[in-house]
């Protein structure tokens, strides 16, 4: 399976680069292949309300009981859900100061860009409550989706065995759409193919800078996030050495890079994490698997980036509300995100419908996110350790004689 993957990653390199000597060559006339990228996008879409109704349940299912949530647990949640924060603060001002999108001469017609004129902050607010659930889903109303996912989430645990059906059927759904969504990644390079070559063609090659200037940011926003939080993090609350917790955790961050997928690196990260840092297994396999799930650090920092990118990409200036909603949506989209390559790209679409902007931008860097998910997992995974350091720091519940030979 991993050299599949492998395969996968090759092929979208080559259905990248062969988009961008088509677009070079044919120009305009190109567009004849656009069809195939609107394919492309049109799955993307066709998955998303289902995957997020189904992900966000069994992700806030998954955390548990409130009441019974416990030190550990309290601890956990709120370390993810800061994090997170972070993450996407981090993402938003590394894009802000790179602007990857500033400078694109790129007239968009009007009709293609039709913006949410956000209403005043009360009435954002109060549209997240959907009037009827089912209304949400069919109109794919992502917020309502996501508001309806997490009180069915916290009504499973509230409501204990009973609600054990509803678990297992959201549970199950889940994995038909990560299945789901595996197949549509698998039609990734045709759809790149039909997605980048029509932009080169209109836009000529002016368009590739910024996508190496979004590479850049995510990659920069991605260090400076390690590096500022989770080597405090580590520090201050389990007394260990930044160099000793990436040390340790190295082999998983290669894993992740190279697979692209939280899931697939979750039994590297335990080793790594109870072998190389201490902590002890009561911790690590409560924590990880957790955060393998709901805690998508590096996927948020890929969200806040891409956003603003696509913003300007439209020539669009993002109101207040609109970074309010993104910040919070991709908190939630981080939830829902599965640890499967390509999973943040499609819960962008997720956060570009909460606040309006065209999922058509997500064509622009479609062809870059194989790049860009490997940096976001990779930061996924070291994340989801700093949490097992630190909640195991403050517990005691790290064995110091893994390190300190
Ligand atoms: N590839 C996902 C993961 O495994 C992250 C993402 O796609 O954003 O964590």
């Amino acid at each position: 399976m991993r050299l599949f993957k492998m395969n996968l990653l090759t092929q979208i390199l080559i259905a990248f680069v062969t988009a961008i000597i088509l677009g070079l060559i044919f120009g305009q006339s190109i567009e004849v292949i656009k069809p195939l990228g609107d394919l492309f996008l049109r799955l993307i879409k066709f998955i998303i309300a289902p995957l997020v109704l189904a992900t966000l349940v069994i992700g806030v299912a998954s955390i548990g009981d409130p009441k019974s949530l416990g030190r550990v647990g309290t601890k956990t949640i709120g370390y993810y859900l800061i994090t997170t924060a972070v993450a996407i603060v981090i993402g938003l001002g590394t894009a802000f100061i790179v602007s990857p999108g500033k400078g694109l001469s790129i007239e968009v017609q009007e009709k293609e860009v039709e913006v949410n004129e956000t209403e005043g902050v009360i009435q954002t607010f109060l549209n997240i409550v959907p009037e009827n659930p089912f209304l949400a889903l069919t109109e794919g109303n992502i917020l309502q989706i996501i508001f309806f996912a997490i009180f069915v989430g916290l009504a499973i645990t509230l409501v204990g065995e009973k609600a054990g059906p509803v678990y297992r059927f959201f549970d199950g759904f889940a994995e038909v759409m990560f299945r789901i969504t595996g197949i549509v990644m698998r039609f990734a390079p045709i759809g790149i193919l039909g997605l980048v070559a029509p932009i080169i063609g209109q836009y000529g090659t002016q368009v590739l800078l910024p996508l190496l200037k979004i590479i850049i940011a995510v990659g920069i926003a991605c260090l400076l996030h390690a590096i500022a939080v989770y080597s405090v993090s580590v520090k201050i609350f389990a007394k260990m050495s930044p160099l000793t917790f990436f040390k340790g955790i190295t082999p998983a961050a290669v894993v992740a890079f190279s697979t692209a997928s939280s899931a697939g690196t979750l039994p590297v990260t335990i080793k790594n994490t109870q072998e190389n840092l201490g902590v002890s297994n009561k911790i690590s396999s409560f924590v990880l698997p957790l955060g393998a799930t709901i805690n998508m650090d590096g996927t948020a920092i890929y969200q806040g980036v891409a956003v603003l990118f696509i913003a300007q990409f439209y020539n669009l200036e993002l109101s207040f509300m609109q970074i309010v909603t993104v910040v919070i949506t991709t908190v939630l989209a981080s939830i829902g995100t599965a640890g499967v390559p390509g999973a943040g790209m499609i819960m962008l679409a997720m956060v570009l419908g909460a606040i309006g902007l065209p999922l058509e931008g997500i064509a622009v860097i479609a062809g870059i996110d194989r790049i860009l998910d490997m940096f976001r997992t990779t930061v996924n995974i070291v994340g989801d350790a700093s949490a097992a350091v630190v909640v195991a720091g403050t517990e005691g519940e790290i064995d110091r004689k893994a390190f300190e030979k």
